[in-house]
Formats: C-alpha cells, sequence, structure tokens
C-alpha cells in the first residue's frame, strides 16, 4: 500500500515555529512498525507552515496514497477536519485514518463520513493490523483499537491493550520516511527519542491516564541508544525525549545518562521532561550525571507554588517528598536549585488560572517564574477531552469558550471564581513576554548565530501586537494585548479551507472555495506576519 502519514501545522505560542520545529515522534514510529513493502511518507506539516494546502496537494500527487493518516491533538482539530475534506476534494477515494490525542479521546468528533478509521491509543500494532487487512480485503471486527466506518454508521471494536515495549514489541521509528525538512532547535535539527511510555500519577490535567491507564514501560536501554544513534547519524544535534515521565524510574534514568556518556553521544543537547519531586531527592547524583551527558533544557512540572492549586491539579504527591520525621514539603525550589548548581536549564510548567484563581494567587505564580526559572511554559488550565479536570469544569462551568482550536493552553478558555478569562491570559501575556526576553542571553551564548541571523525576528514575535507606543507606555498595555489576540487567531487559519461541519452539504462535488475561509478573516502567512511586526517596531 502507499500511506501518507501527516502530523498538524499548528503551533502554539512557546513553540514559535521561527525557533522550534520537532518531528512528531508518533508518525515515523507508525511508519517503522508497518509490514516492510509498505510505501510509506511522513510529512510534519510544521515544516510548511505557511503552505499547508500548497504542499499537502503537492504531498498528494506525489505520493498518491491509497491511504492517508493524520495525528491529531485537540487544538489541531479544526485544521485536520479542514485538511481531511481538502484531500477529499482532490482523491475522493484515499482512505483516510485518524490517530493520537484527540481522536483517541473525542472519538465522537470523528465519526463523520469523510473518515473512514479512527484508531485509539497506541498506535502501532493497530495500524500493522489495519494496513495488513487491507491490503488482504480481509473483515476489521477483529482489530482491537480500531473504530471503523460501515455504511453510515462506525464500528467501535475493543480498546487494545498496552504494548509491551519492554519486550522488543515495537520496532525502532523509521526517520528515512520523513520526506519534508527544516526540523529546528533555534538553529540545532532537533528529533524525538522514547525511552518510556505512561506515567504512574493522575494529574488532573493530564490526558495520558485516560490515554492508557496509570503504567509506565521501558525501552530496553539498548534500544533506546540505536534510536538515538540514528537521530544523530541523520544529523540531530538536539534530542527532545518525549517519555511522558522519564523521573518514574530514577536509576534507569542515570543508566541511560552513563550508557549516552559511554557511546560518546554527550554531543548532543538533550532535553527531557520530569517532576520535582525525584530531581529534589536524586539530584546530589542524578543532576552531575545529566550534564556530563549533555543535558541542556529540563522541563519541570511545577504546575503551581500555592498548595491549594497543586491540590486541585492534584499534582501534590509529584511535587513534594517526605523525610522521616519530617513534614511534606514541597520540592519545586530543591529541584531548581540542583539543576541550576549543574548548569542545566530550567523550562518552568505552570499552570495559571485555576478556578479559585485570584489576581495575587496568578500574581505569585508569575513572578516564582520570573525569579526562578530560565524559561516560562506558563499555561491555562484546558479541558481537553476525557481528563478529570475537564469532568469537573463541565460540572462547576467555568468553561467559557468551546472553540478547541484555541486550547492550545495559551488562551485562557475558563473563568476562575474571582477573575474572567480574558484578565487571566492578560496577566499571564504582560509578564511572560519580559521573562522570555531575559532569557535571550543564554541563548545568545549558546547559539549566536541562529540569534545574529534571527533576534529580531525572535523578539518581535514575542512582542507581536506591541508598538513603541506601548512599550514606552503611551497606549494602554490591553490595546496591545488586544492587537496580539487578534494576530494570533489570524495564525491559527492554517489552510484556507472551509470547514466540513459548515461546508460539507454545500461542497457536493467539492468544490474549492474562491475565498478564504474562516471567522478570522484571510490567511495571513507567520513570515507576513513577522514582517509586518518588524515594520511596526521599526516605526
Ligand atoms: C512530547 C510532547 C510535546 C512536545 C513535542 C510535540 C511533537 N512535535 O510531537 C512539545 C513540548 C512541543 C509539546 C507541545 C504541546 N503539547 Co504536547 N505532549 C508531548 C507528550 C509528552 C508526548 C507525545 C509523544 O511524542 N509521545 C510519543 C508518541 C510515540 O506517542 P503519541 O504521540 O501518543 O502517539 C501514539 C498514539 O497517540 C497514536 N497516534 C498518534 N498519532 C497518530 C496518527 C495515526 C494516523 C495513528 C494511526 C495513530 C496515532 O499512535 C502513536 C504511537 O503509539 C504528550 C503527553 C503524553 N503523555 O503523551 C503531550 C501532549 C500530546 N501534548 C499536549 C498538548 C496540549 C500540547 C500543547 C498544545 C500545549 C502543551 N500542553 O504543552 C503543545 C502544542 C504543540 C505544538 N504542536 O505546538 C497534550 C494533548 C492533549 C490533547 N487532547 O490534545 C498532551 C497529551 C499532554 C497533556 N496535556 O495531556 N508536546
Ligand atoms: S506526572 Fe506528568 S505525565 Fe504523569 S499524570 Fe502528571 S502531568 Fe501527566
Amino acid at each position: 500500500m502507499r500511506i501518507l502519514l501527516l502530523s498538524m501545522p499548528d503551533s502554539f505560542e512557546h513553540m514559535p515555529s521561527l525557533a522550534i520545529r520537532m518531528p512528531n515522534g508518533a508518525l515515523t514510529s507508525l511508519a517503522g512498525n508497518l509490514d516492510p513493502h509498505h510505501e510509506v511518507a511522513v510529512a510534519d506539516l510544521v515544516l510548511a507552515q505557511s503552505a499547508v494546502r500548497e504542499t499537502v496537494e503537492r504531498l498528494i500527487h506525489t505520493h498518491v496514497p491509497d491511504l492517508v493518516g493524520l495525528s491529531v491533538m485537540t487544538f489541531q482539530r479544526r485544521t485536520a477536519k479542514r485538511i481531511i475534506s481538502f484531500i477529499r476534494s482532490i482523491v475522493p477515494t484515499t482512505q483516510i485514518v485518524v490517530g493520537g490525542y484527540d481522536p483517541s479521546l473525542a472519538p465522537d468528533v470523528w465519526m463523520y463520513p469523510d473518515v473512514d478509521f479512527i484508531i485509539r491509543g497506541e498506535g502501532e500494532l493497530t495500524f500493522r493490523e489495519l494496513a495488513r487487512r487491507l491490503e488482504r480485503k480481509e473483515p476489521l471486527s477483529e482489530v482491537p483499537g480500531l473504530w471503523y466506518r460501515e455504511g453510515t454508521a462506525f464500528r467501535q471494536n475493543p480498546n487494545r491493550p498496552i504494548a509491551k515495549v519492554e519486550d522488543g514489541d515495537l520496532g525502532l521509528p523509521k526517520r528515512a520516511a520523513r520526506v519534508l525538512s527544516g526540523y529546528t532547535v533555534l538553529g540545532r535539527q532537533v528529533d524525538v527519542v522514547e525511552t518510556s511510555r505512561g506515567c504512574t500519577f493522575d494529574c488532573s490535567f493530564c490526558s495520558i491516564i485516560e490515554m492508557r491507564g496509570r503504567n509506565f514501560h521501558r525501552f530496553p536501554l539498548p534500544r533506546v541508544l540505536d534510536d538515538i544513534a540514528d537521530a544523530r547519524a541523520r544529523g540531530a544535534r538536539a534530542i527532545f525525549f518525549v517519555d511522558d515521565n522519564i523521573t518514574i524510574d530514577v536509576p534507569r534514568f542515570e543508566q541511560l545518562c552513563q550508557a549516552i556518556i559511554n557511546r560518546g553521544f554527550n554531543d548532543i543537547d538533550f532535553i527531557v521532561q520530569g517532576m520535582t519531586a525525584p530531581f529534589a531527592t536524586h539530584g546530589a547524583t542524578l543532576a552531575p550525571l545529566m550534564q556530563a551527558a549533555g543535558f541542556r533544557y529540563v522541563f519541570l512540572g511545577i504546575e503551581n507554588v500555592l498548595e491549594d492549586d497543586l491540590a486541585f491539579l492534584k499534582a501534590r504527591a509529584k511535587n513534594s517528598r517526605q523525610s522521616p520525621g519530617e513534614a511534606r514539603r514541597n520540592t519545586t525550589m530543591e529541584a531548581i536549585d540542583v539543576l541550576h548548581r549543574h548548569g542545566l536549564l530550567v523550562v518552568g510548567g505552570l499552570i495559571v488560572g485555576n478556578p479559585d484563581d485570584t489576581r495575587e494567587s496568578i500574581a505569585a505564580n508569575l513572578e516564582f517564574a520570573r525569579r526562578h526559572v530560565d524559561w516560562p511554559y506558563i499555561q491555562h488550565p484546558t479541558p481537553y477531552p476525557g481528563t478529570p479536570m475537564t469532568r469537573e469544569f463541565r460540572d462547576r462551568g467555568p468553561i467559557i469558550n468551546e472553540r478547541t482550536e484555541e486550547y492550545d493552553g495559551m488562551t485562557a478558555v475558563s473563568r476562575s471564581a474571582h477573575l474572567d478569562a480574558e484578565e487571566i491570559e492578560f496577566l499571564r501575556w504582560k509578564a511572560e513576554r519580559w521573562m522570555k526576553v531575559r532569557h535571550m542571553k543564554t541563548v545568545v551564548r549558546h547559539d549566536p548565530g541562529f540569534v545574529l541571523r534571527h533576534g529580531r525576528r525572535m523578539l518581535a514575535h514575542t512582542f507581536r501586537g506591541s508598538t513603541w507606543r506601548s512599550a514606552l507606555g503611551l497606549e494602554n498595555a490591553r490595546e496591545a494585548f488586544r492587537r496580539y489576540r487578534a494576530i494570533r487567531r489570524r495564525e491559527r487559519e492554517y489552510i484556507d479551507w472551509p470547514d466540513p461541519s459548515t461546508a460539507l452539504p454545500a461542497a457536493v462535488g467539492r468544490v474549492p472555495p474562491e475565498t478564504t475561509a474562516s471567522e478570522g478573516g484571510p490567511v495571513i502567512p507567520l513570515t507576513k506576519v513577522f514582517v509586518d511586526i518588524d515594520e511596526l517596531i521599526r516605526q
């Protein structure tokens, strides 16, 4: 079969595509686990953000796929549906399969005529079986994890059990299947590698538990090293370990660091995410090993610095520890200190705008980020499908925005008891830009060439919406915020194609639209936005 796998172009505020364009690890893993005779192409559309429609059209004409697979997060839902409807307009017979977090956790919204298959949960084995059976024209009713269209209804097969990754059930990702290039973190070619899957915690905002239950599975370390070697041989100079929670097993993490050093892979910049408590507890041995292995950024799931908020987010346990004879204490500062002492940079993951948050509680978190983290990754609580927090939000009623394309974590879509959503977002936006500017010094030291070439555009991106008047305080910051939000809305129009929900009935025969669709106005490529803002700043 000829198979085309696509990840969506949508990116969000903390990952400006000018500086960060990461591959989607799911697609190469799916490709690597298909039977080898299939011809498979992987295209990460974040690499073609300003020409999505043209790129999809070209890929369809070049690869002439029998099956197209899309990987979709919730905030990418609208774009994915538009892309599907566009693909259908050029090749009506191609079969369409969707997978990833949104189709897995909100399958209802994917059961419509343009979609043939929904793969729920882990995808490799289900997808392999689907391709096999389609090719052999065998029935699909025995394929766990698969929902598929039968006439006008969807048949819903039972879930597939979690893969035994420790037993070698899964083959290595197939990076050779990628057909677009340009992956980068601040000018260094970046790749993603998995060392484990799953997490045993149950933070209320996290999708992982509903996706796969509470469990932790380790890939064998020799396989992980082969995977790193493959990414490195293909030019990666930065690698993001996309494990849900690598810090669940610290001794193994330390072995991994040692193995990286032994194999001489420590010329790579590694990025990893984890909880604060393991770093606080084991930092004295773990942090120096990480430093020697080449780790550079650690994404810390701090979530919040106030105990009441941590309780709401169910993130207390992972952020605290208790020594014998002592009261349980928060470990955030200990973790940050030990990482900093060993030259590691902290990306501070915080969530502000929780249902009981006041102006003061948000300010306390923002001030903490300003003082202690290197790069702020501050988000608002977002009701992703199937999470315990979403259920609570639906019961308590604070959700004010159902436009899932804005569920990127940076748009406040719920209010607190004391503040409306827009005010919450404004407070974060106002504080965060300056924290990002401060980090430029560190970036210049590590990647001077990149900053020299792109520094102005990076600043322009961070300050979208601002003018000299607002910078000098001659204009209310809320004006700049209003412009920033308008720019964001336009940026989200990644493909000029109508939403299938509204357009399908009229699109019989599927005629391309003459004008740009959408509430947000015409598509403005990001590059143009940068130039406009540059121009604005020049004035
Ligand atoms: C690494 C990661 C990132 C990275 C890299 C993203 C990338 N380029 O892939 C970064 C840091 C950039 C990131 C950012 C964001 N992320 Co993120 N991220 C993750 C994380 C930790 C791991 C994802 C991963 O690579 N897993 C390894 C691969 C192999 O597994 P997988 O993606 O689950 O794919 C499997 C199945 O889903 C399925 N599958 C996936 N796609 C497809 C497609 C087809 C056709 C098929 C058949 C099957 C299939 O099969 C795959 C193999 O088994 C997950 C959390 C988690 N615990 O998984 C969150 C997660 C995916 N992110 C999430 C979100 C919301 C975001 C952000 C919007 C905001 C945020 N919270 O940070 C941004 C936006 C990113 C952007 N595009 O700009 C949510 C998604 C929730 C949802 N319902 O949409 C998750 C689940 C975290 C959470 N909050 O619960 N993220
Ligand atoms: S510790 Fe991380 S991966 Fe685990 S449930 Fe909490 S947020 Fe999700």
